[in-house]
């Protein structure tokens, strides 16, 4: 027992001069472990006598605690440590500013839908989304087009194979699937703002196989041709930021809408440089009317109720115009030059108390 104050000190002394958890782990091995020093004096107690055995005994036991509690207490010192040179290390100052400059870009469509569906949602209105794969109900039977519709034709529809039933799924043509599921979902009134992808099969100078359009439709007992107008005019003067545009609705035919209208906004041609605002000529930009009650009806509307009126825009158009850009394909060719000149920063997020853009 001469050893035990020893290997007390020698334990005591590599706990305390352990610089790692590696190395503690060590130090209790080799005080503790199956071999260890404390064991080993453990192990001779079995020589002794009895009332030996028992003083011996329990000093051994006071000095194996006070082992472990050494452990234990460099243990959570080298932990505490560990913390400390992990934070140190993974420092991020968060007062360094924004690189902008290094970032991606905003893609057009995406920068000009969320300034379109700024404007309105400051009007009340509420964005609605629906599958872009539909079936002829929603996209063509309820819109009152009828199946001898030209627009219903292959030409122009991309159609899925033949289902059991005969019928065929298909892209949808247009967004006003989403409003025809809102009217048959929800009872009015109704205010909503519907953007997405749409297909059609053609392919040229100035169509793409999808592209993009925003829809709006209201709904409610009074709403009539005035609100449409004051809505739309609106709309134009704050999106395209010329407060004196003119804006005029001609006469127009649309199977779901009775009257229907298309808007078109003043401009001048000077230079060849084509301005939005007064001037010589006009360019058109989007279709409205009001809902047709057959639409109304077969989305299970009261027409002898309700009324309201819908409105579809381009996206890819209205951006053209408002961003000068000359080529519709060059939207989808993922040029990153291209991008980098017409794209937008993503941290100017458009807001119409900021600016819709910067
Ligand atoms: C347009 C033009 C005019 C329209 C109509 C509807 C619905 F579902 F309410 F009947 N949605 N969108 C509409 C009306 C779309 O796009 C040129």
């Amino acid at each position: 027992m001469e050893d035990l104050e020893r290997i007390r000190a020698e334990a005591m002394a590599a706990v305390a001069a352990a610089a790692s958890l590696d190395q503690l782990e060590a130090a209790r091995v080799a005080a503790l472990g199956k071999k260890g020093s404390v064991s080993g004096l453990m192990a001779g107690l079995g020589a002794m006598s009895p009332d030996e055995r028992k003083a011996a005994g329990a000093r051994l036991n006071l000095l194996k605690d006070e082992v472990a509690a050494a452990l234990a207490g460099r243990k959570s010192e080298l932990e505490a440590g560990a913390l400390d040179e992990r934070l140190a290390r993974e420092r991020v100052d968060v007062t360094l500013t924004a690189r902008p400059e290094a970032m991606g870009r905003v893609h057009p469509i995406t920068q000009t839908i969320e300034e379109i569906t700024t404007i309105f949602a400051a009007m009340g209105f509420e964005v609605a989304e629906g599958p872009d794969i539909e079936d002829d109900f929603h996209n063509f039977t309820a819109l009152n087009i009828p199946a001898e519709h030209p627009a219903r034709q292959m030409h122009d529809t991309f159609y899925f194979g033949e289902k059991a039933d005969g019928s065929r799924n298909l892209l949808r043509t247009h967004t006003s699937p989403v409003q025809v599921r809102t009217m048959v979902g929800q009872r009015p009134p109704i205010r909503i703002i519907a953007p997405g992808r749409t297909y059609r099969c053609d392919s040229d100078m100035t169509h793409t196989p999808m592209f993009h359009q925003i829809e709006g439709l209201v709904i409610d007992e009074a709403t009539h041709m005035g609100h449409l107008k004051g809505c739309l005019i609106e709309f134009v003067r704050t999106f395209f930021e010329v407060d004196d545009v003119p804006v005029r609705f001609r006469p127009s035919f649309f199977p779901f809408t009775e009257p229907s209208a298309e808007v078109d906004i003043g401009c001048s041609r000077e230079g060849g440089e084509l301005k939005i605002g007064p001037g010589a000529g006009w360019l058109e930009i989007l279709g409205c009317g009001m809902v047709h009650p057959n639409v109304l009806a077969a989305c299970g509307i009261d027409p002898e109720r309700y009324q309201g009126f819908a409105f579809g825009m381009g996206v890819e158009r209205v951006a053209m115009l408002k961003y000068g850009i000359p080529d519709l394909r060059t939207f989808f060719d993922s040029d990153l030059r291209w991008l980098k000149h017409y794209g937008f920063l993503p941290l100017d997020v458009p807001t119409l108390s900021g600016g819709l853009t910067r």
